[in-house]
C-alpha cells in the first residue's frame, strides 16, 4: 500500500534476460501487485521472472497478503472467456509477483494492455507501468504516484524533456523522433502542454483505467500517445513528472523510420475520432468545424496554387492574381486553424499540471 492506496505495476517484458530479475527485485516494498508479461521472449526471461520472483517473495515474507477489492469494471467477453484469458495465461501469483505469459507475442503495448486487464479485474486503485530493460528509475515510481494519491490527476507519467541536462542524455536520432511526436500528440490528444508522450513511465487511477477501454487499446508502440488521446475525451487530468531517463546496457529495439510515421497514422485517425467524440457527439463546440473549414480552405489554396503553377508554365498565363487568391486561402484555412487550437487549448488548460523537481 502506498498512502493507503492499492499499487499494481505492469511490467512488460520480451528478451529482458539480464534485466527483468533485477526490475523485480528492486521493486519497492509498497508496491502490492506486480504483472510481470513475457511477450513470448525467445532468451530466459521467464526463467529470470520466476526465480526473481521467488527471491522477492522471500524477502517479503510474513506481510500479510493484500485485501483486494473484486473490480467493479465486468471485462468484455465473447463467449470464449475474458479477453485476458484469450491473449495470455495468468499463472499462480508467487508472493506479489503475478506472472503472465502471451500466447503470442503482441507487442510493448499489448503486453501493457494484458497487464492493465489483469490489474483492473484486481481491482488496484493505481496501476504503474515500469519496463523490463531497467530503464525506469524504480526510486522515481512515488513522484507518478502522488498526484494520483492526492487526487490532483488520473493519469501521470514521465517527462524526460523538461530539464536541458535531462534532454542531453537522450540519443539523437531518439530526440528529434521524440519531438515530432510530442508535437503531434499534442494536436491530436488535447492535451497541449504535455511532452515526452512516448514515456512509458506511468501511473493511472482505477477509475480512469476503467473509463478509458483498454480492450481497444493500440498494441504497437504508440500506445502511450493513443491513451492519451483517450483520456482526453473522457475529461482526465494529466500529470507530466520530470524525471530523468536511464540509458544502460539495452539494446534498442525501435526502428524509428517505421515507428514515426505508423505513430503519426495512428495519431490522426484518433485525433478526427476525438473531435467527432468530443466536439460534436459528447458536446458541441464550434472548433470542430473550424479544423475542418481551415483544412479545406488551405486544401482549395494549395491545389489553386498547383493550377497557377501549371498555367504559368505550360499556358503562359499571368502568375501574380491567382498566386495571390492561392496565397490568401491559404491564410484565412491557417486563421481557421490557429483558432480551432487556441479553443481547444482553453477546454483541457485544468486538465494538464506539470510537476518539477
Ligand atoms: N521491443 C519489444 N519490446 C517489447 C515487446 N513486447 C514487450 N516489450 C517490452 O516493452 C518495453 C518497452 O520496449 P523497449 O523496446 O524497451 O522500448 P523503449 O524503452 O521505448 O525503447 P528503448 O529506449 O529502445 O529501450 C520493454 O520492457 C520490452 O521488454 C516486443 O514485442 N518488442
Ligand atoms: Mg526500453
Amino acid at each position: 500500500m502506498y498512502r493507503d492506496h492499492s499499487i499494481g505495476v505492469v511490467v512488460p517484458a520480451y528478451n529482458e534476460a539480464g534485466f527483468i530479475g533485477d526490475v523485480i527485485r528492486e521493486m519497492p516494498a509498497y508496491v502490492d501487485s506486480v504483472f510481470v508479461v513475457d511477450d513470448c521472449s525467445s532468451d530466459t526471461t521467464w526463467d529470470d521472472v520466476l526465480e526473481a520472483a521467488r527471491v522477492d517473495s522471500n524477502q517479503h515474507d510474513g506481510q500479510p497478503p493484500r485485501d483486494t477489492q473484486s473490480s467493479d469494471v465486468p471485462l468484455a467477453t465473447d463467449g470464449s472467456g475474458s479477453v485476458l484469458a484469450r491473449r495470455a495465461t495468468v499463472h499462480d501469483a508467487v508472493g506479489r509477483v503475478t506472472p503472465i505469459q502471451h500466447h503470442e507475442n503482441l507487442g510493448a503495448g499489448g503486453a501493457i494492455k494484458t497487464g492493465y486487464l489483469a490489474a483492473l479485474e484486481d481491482g488496484l486503485d493505481v496501476t504503474a507501468t515500469v519496463d523490463g530493460d531497467g530503464q525506469m528509475d524504480l526510486s522515481q515510481l512515488s513522484r507518478l504516484l502522488d498526484p494520483i494519491v492526492d487526487d490532483d490527476a488520473d493519469y501521470s507519467k514521465g517527462n524526460r524533456l523538461l530539464y536541458p541536462e535531462y534532454r542531453g542524455a537522450m540519443p539523437t536520432f531518439r530526440f528529434v523522433g521524440n519531438t515530432i511526436l510530442t508535437f503531434l500528440t499534442k494536436i491530436a490528444s488535447g492535451y497541449w502542454k504535455t511532452m515526452d508522450p512516448q514515456n512509458g513511465y506511468t501511473a493511472i487511477s482505477h477509475q480512469a483505467l476503467a473509463t478509458v477501454g483498454v480492450e481497444n487499446m493500440y498494441e504497437y508502440y504508440g500506445y502511450c500517445n493513443d491513451l492519451l488521446v483517450k483520456l482526453n475525451v473522457n475529461g482526465m487530468r494529466v500529470a507530466d513528472v520530470a524525471m530523468p531517463a536511464v540509458y544502460g546496457d539495452e539494446e534498442s529495439s525501435i526502428t524509428y523510420t517505421r515507428y514515426v510515421p505508423n505513430v503519426s497514422a495512428m495519431l490522426f485517425r484518433n485525433f478526427l475520432w476525438r473531435l467527432k467524440a468530443k466536439y460534436l457527439v459528447l458536446d458541441f463546440h464550434p472548433l470542430a468545424l473550424f479544423y475542418l473549414l481551415g483544412a479545406g480552405t488551405i486544401g482549395v489554396g494549395a491545389l489553386g496554387f498547383s493550377w497557377t503553377l501549371y498555367a504559368k508554365y505550360a499556358l503562359n498565363d499571368p502568375l501574380f492574381v491567382r498566386t495571390a487568391s492561392s496565397l490568401l486561402l491559404v491564410s484565412i484555412g491557417s486563421m481557421f486553424i490557429t483558432l480551432a487550437m487556441v479553443f481547444d487549448l482553453k477546454e483541457s488548460e485544468d486538465d494538464e499540471m506539470a510537476v518539477f523537481e
